[in-house]
């Protein structure tokens, strides 16, 4: 857990991440969906059968969701929209949940929007 919470706070630099090199397939990934503005793959550290993560192509200064503003409307809803499209390509329509994790106390670690789609398995309440 403090691990996680150092890697957080040291993560927030604004600078590229490493979702851009797989936005640019410089790196490899397992792509569940994509589409013009959206790019979904599978989670390297899956914490559930169905995690996939889900990015807007374009960060447009949204390193995370605490720093969105009114512009990134749009973005935000097609993010939410293509996490009800994955969990039906990935069967787990019928009950999955979708997480954002904003800023380091909520141990972001990767500063680029992202969503995360869980599924595939009893997720319990409340989250850690
Ligand atoms: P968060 O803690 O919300 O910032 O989640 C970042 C997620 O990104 C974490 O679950 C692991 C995942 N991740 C980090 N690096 C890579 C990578 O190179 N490839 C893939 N597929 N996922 C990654």
């Amino acid at each position: 857990q403090a691990a996680a919470r150092a890697a957080a706070i040291n993560a927030d630099t604004g600078a590229p991440t490493i979702f851009d090199k797989i936005i640019n397939k410089e790196i490899p990934s397992s792509i569940v969906y994509e589409d013009e503005k959206v790019l979904a793959f599978r989670d390297i550290s899956p914490q559930a059968p169905v995690h996939v993560l889900i990015i807007p192509k374009f960060r447009d200064g949204l390193t995370e969701l605490g720093k969105a503003d009114a512009r990134h409307g749009e973005i935000l809803g097609q993010l939410l929209y293509a996490a009800k499209i994955v969990a039906e390509k990935e069967g787990i329509a019928d009950g999955f949940r979708v997480v954002i994790n904003s800023g380091a106390s909520a141990c972001q670690s990767v500063y680029h929007l992202h969503m995360h789609v869980l599924g595939g398995r009893q997720m319990n309440w409340p989250p850690g």
